[in-house]
């Protein structure tokens, strides 16, 4: 059964406010999602009662600790369906996560091995393999985007000739955070793997909109960050398939990840403590298992349905907006809309926006050469979580209405 979306906004205390005298609309979504108070309330309770290291300590806060620490590793597995909890890395987010599978897949590239990625990446999942191809010779290539506005999404054709045995790594992103439309995540781990390649999938913006299940999608690395998905910010996780982890160097070294050290040299502890060196951010890692909780009680299914209605909505309305420019696909989208006036620069619709106490979100959205290639500096976002409402959009559309007379586009 769906949830009452009305009772949702109850549970996130920051929504209960004014902004420049008007009721927050929160629609920047994407680049963080608000917390709800029991996420808050795990990460208060931890400092107020367990506080301690974990792993090596015999007392019972260290113990409590290590038991909440290990448990939330546990379930974040199963909330994307590992086989183990010892395929969860806990990370900074999503940009740590792929710069440690770069770094760590990459001590194994050489000259003529290819890393294919796609054009429509964010930084986060572009320039660490830019890093890695220039470290050791590799070459990088990209699964272009199709149509001026990029609603032709992926184009799955040139896989065809992009996907050879040469390429030993596959990096795509589940959902663009510019475009919003989803990609065949599924078929383009089978394709990966149908050459020998490994995937690694960006699911910054998918993770927290929907259900994800590691295995069903066939994912050999997922990257993700909590602060995405109602949890907290510094945490994420890269997932990794156990096999695969354990054959992999670790990226940075110190105390945890040790089994055995001499004055010359150590060894590795397996995964997922051989890439987890010094004490790690234990109190977010607890409050992100309990935003898996909360999501799951909303259920993921119901969520992404919720998202991609609004967006669709927003979508809808926005394009009766004159000299407005919709970027992706209208057919199936997550929960955001991007788009561009051509007399209206993004900062100032977003500066006005302000005004109505709309949090939108304006500018290249880290993805400086997609926005590039369809001859735009940058676009007006809006993106949708749980707790937002059609209502918000009629709030929207409105003031995108008065900025644009504002401006004198009628
Ligand atoms: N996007 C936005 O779109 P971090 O900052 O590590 O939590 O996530 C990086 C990242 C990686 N991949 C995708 C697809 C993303 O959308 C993001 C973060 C934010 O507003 C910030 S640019």
């Amino acid at each position: 059964m769906s949830p009452s979306w009305s009772n949702v906004r109850a549970d996130f205390p920051i929504l209960h406010q004014q902004v420049n005298g008007k009721p927050l609309v929160y629609l920047d979504n994407a680049a963080t999602s608000q917390k709800p108070r029991c996420v808050i309330d795990a990460l208060v309770g931890y400092y107020e009662r367990d506080n301690s290291n974990v792993h090596r300590g015999l007392h019972a806060l260290s113990m409590r600790a290590t038991d909440a620490y290990e448990s939330a590793r546990a379930r974040l597995a199963t909330f994307i369906n590992a086989a183990d909890a010892a395929e969860i890395i806990f990370t900074r987010g999503t940009t740590e996560s792929i710069n440690l599978a770069a770094r760590s897949l990459g001590a194994k590239l050489k000259p003529g091995d290819v890393i294919l990625a796609t054009e429509m990446e964010h930084h986060s999942n572009l320039v660490p393999w830019q890093q890695i191809a220039k470290a050791t010779g590799a070459t990088l290539r990209f699964v272009p985007v199709l149509g001026a506005n990029a609603e032709g999404g992926l184009d799955l054709a040139s896989l065809d000739s992009l996907l050879t045995p040469q390429v030993k790594i596959f990096a795509f992103t589940h959902i663009s955070n510019t475009l919003g439309g989803i990609n065949p995540v599924e078929e383009l781990c089978r394709r990966a793997r149908a050459v020998g390649a490994l995937s690694v999938i960006d699911a910054a913006q998918s993770i927290g909109h929907g259900p994800f299940d590691v295995r069903a999608i066939g994912a050999d690395f997922v990257a993700f960050s909590g602060h995405k998905m109602a949890g907290p910010t510094g945490i994420g996780v890269l997932y990794g398939r156990r096999g695969l982890l354990d054959t992999m160097v670790p990226d940075e070294t110190g105390g945890g990840m040790v089994s055995h050290v001499e004055y010359s040299g150590a060894r590795w502890k397996p995964a997922p403590e051989r890439f987890e060196a010094g004490t790690p951010n234990i109190a977010d890692a607890i409050a992100l298992a309990k935003a898996c909780d909360y999501l799951d009680a909303l259920d993921r299914a119901a969520i992404a349905k919720h998202d991609g209605e609004l967006a669709a909505l927003a979508y809808e309305r926005l394009s009766t907006l004159p000299g407005i420019r919709l970027l992706g696909t209208a057919g199936a989208r997550s929960g955001l809309v991007s788009f561009a006036f051509t007399e209206v620069h993004a900062h100032d619709i977003v500066t006005f926006a302000d005004e109505d106490g709309i949090a939108l979100r304006g500018g290249h959205h880290c993805n400086q050469p997609l926005m590039r290639k369809l001859g735009l500096t940058g676009t007006t976002r809006a993106s949708f979580y749980v707790y937002n409402t059609p209502e918000e959009i009629d709030v929207l559309v409105a003031s995108m209405r008065r900025i644009l007379k504002f401006f004198g586009v009628t």
